[in-house]
């Protein structure tokens, strides 16, 4: 197999040379925000450490951690670190507590974005040759311009279609003869079952890479997704806090994310005692810019649960590979006392039966104080005039597979053909009545 890369002298630095490029820039980096963040200088002052304290990397511990709320209490520029005159983007994100958290870049962070975005695609198997069509939302929203940035920036011709108006997608898919698609994955499926509604295969698209990410999804989801639009799908990672997609992307090998370490520093702690913990253990997953200017941030808590595999890859990069991301610690849903991240429900329904269509949802309520978990699921248009039980086989198939996988059980429901919501963004795929 033929490796590309953006940036090989980065991608391929042997660990030791990394180690030294981190350490002298986490050493500027925090001199850097202790002289103009009030919130780290405070932070630290507490803590009674210095910048001069940080000798190397390997000093990353004695800092402070940031957290979301620290972004919302100086809203909207109070972590800033450059100086509004040199701020030349803004994105925001809104999260469930409704009050935005805000994002500013200067150039050179633009430029740096730009950079680990072309290096996503070409680790994904893109080059300049290629057409790249951008279906992720352009707007506050990081997906949009931080992929159409990339693809520019590699030289791919950047179709910059943002989400929505899906019949029009589809036929500029097929018109430009886009080569990449990039959106998240359950928007991929919705447009892989709009074509197969159209009479479209696979061969009469001339699609050969998908790079989907910006919310979980699980290796079965793509199976699926690989064999309805007959591409390689490869997951991308990365938070507008952090930067925006490309902070981590899968290579040919699709065996974990090489995280950007050049650039991103990442840790994984245990969420309680927020302690590092053992190599290959699963955490949370915490970074640290060594880069940025506009908004830096020290030990950010980003709340995903995943591991890092620190092993050399196959495809010759030595940056450090992130499992794929298998929830949030808010997302964990605890039923009946038995924790439950949605990604698993997806891999337990999905790994039954081809059949069942990608689109599904999970209701949880409680009724006389039980907790209940029910899965909806869309069956497809062939098994829709199935017998019914066949129908019913499937079901309990399903059932048995949940109930084993998550030691909890849940109650199936079969819906017809095109009736569950579907995404043109992030998916909004738990409706948690309790809360309501
Ligand atoms: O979702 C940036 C992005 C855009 C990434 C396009 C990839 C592609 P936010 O809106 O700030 O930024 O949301 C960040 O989304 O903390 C994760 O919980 C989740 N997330 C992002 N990528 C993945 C992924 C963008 N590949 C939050 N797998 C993160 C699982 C992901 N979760």
């Amino acid at each position: 197999m033929e490796i590309k890369y953006y940036d090989k002298e980065h991608e391929c630095m042997s660990r030791e040379d990394l180690r030294a490029l981190q350490s002298e820039r986490l050493i500027k980096q925090v001199q850097y925000v202790y002289d103009n963040v009030e919130t780290y200088r405070k932070k630290m002052d507490e803590m009674n450490v210095k910048p001069s304290d940080i000798k190397s990397i390997d000093d990353i511990v004695k800092l402070p951690f940031t957290v979301k709320k620290d972004l919302r209490d100086g809203y909207p520029f109070g972590m800033f670190a450059a100086k509004q005159k040199d701020i030349i983007r803004l994105h925001a994100s809104s999260g469930t507590t409704g009050k935005l958290t805000v994002v500013g870049y200067t150039k050179n962070d633009i430029d740096v974005w730009a950079q680990m975005a072309a290096r996503s695609i070409v680790a994904s198997g893109g080059t300049e040759d290629m057409v790249a069509h951008v279906s992720y939302g352009y707007g506050l929203f990081t997906g949009g311009l931080g992929l159409h940035y990339g693809a520019e920036k590699l030289g791919c011709a950047t179709v910059p279609s943002s989400s929505g108006n899906t019949q029009n997608q589809i036929r500029l898919i097929q018109d430009f003869k886009a080569d990449i698609l990039a959106c998240t994955p359950s928007y991929a499926i919705y447009l892989a079952s709009e074509m197969e509604k159209q009479g479209l295969k696979p061969e009469d698209i001339a699609l050969k890479i998908g790079i989907f990410g910006a919310e979980p999804w699980t290796d079965e989801m793509r199976k699926v997704i690989e064999e309805k639009l007959g591409i390689k799908a490869y997951d991308i990672y990365g938070l507008s806090e952090i930067m925006g997609p490309g902070v981590a992307c899968e290579c040919a090998y699709q065996n974990g994310l090489h995280i950007n370490e050049d650039h991103f520093y990442p840790e994984i702690i245990d969420p309680v005692t927020l302690e590092p913990v053992a190599p290959g253990e699963k955490g949370e997953l915490v970074f640290t810019t060594l880069t940025k200017e506009g908004i830096p941030l020290i030990r950010y808590r980003t709340k995903d649960i995943a591991t890092i595999n620190y092993e050399k890859c196959e495809c010759g990069r030595t940056l450090a590979r992130l499992g794929k991301i298998t929830g949030r610690t808010d997302d964990m849903l605890i039923i009946r006392g038995v924790n439950v991240f949605p990604s698993q429900i997806e891999a337990a329904i999905m790994s039954v039966n081809k059949n069942v269509e990608a689109h599904y949802q999970i209701i949880v309520d409680r009724v006389n104080n039980l907790d209940t978990l029910e899965i909806q699921i869309e069956i497809n248009e062939a098994m829709f005039s199935d017998e019914i039980n066949k129908l019913e086989a499937l079901r309990t198939a399903i059932s048995d597979n949940v109930k084993s996988m998550l030691s909890v059980g849940a109650k199936i429901t079969l819906v017809s053909p095109n009736t569950l919501p579907r995404s043109e963004g992030k998916a909004k795929r738990v409706i948690d009545k309790r809360k309501i």
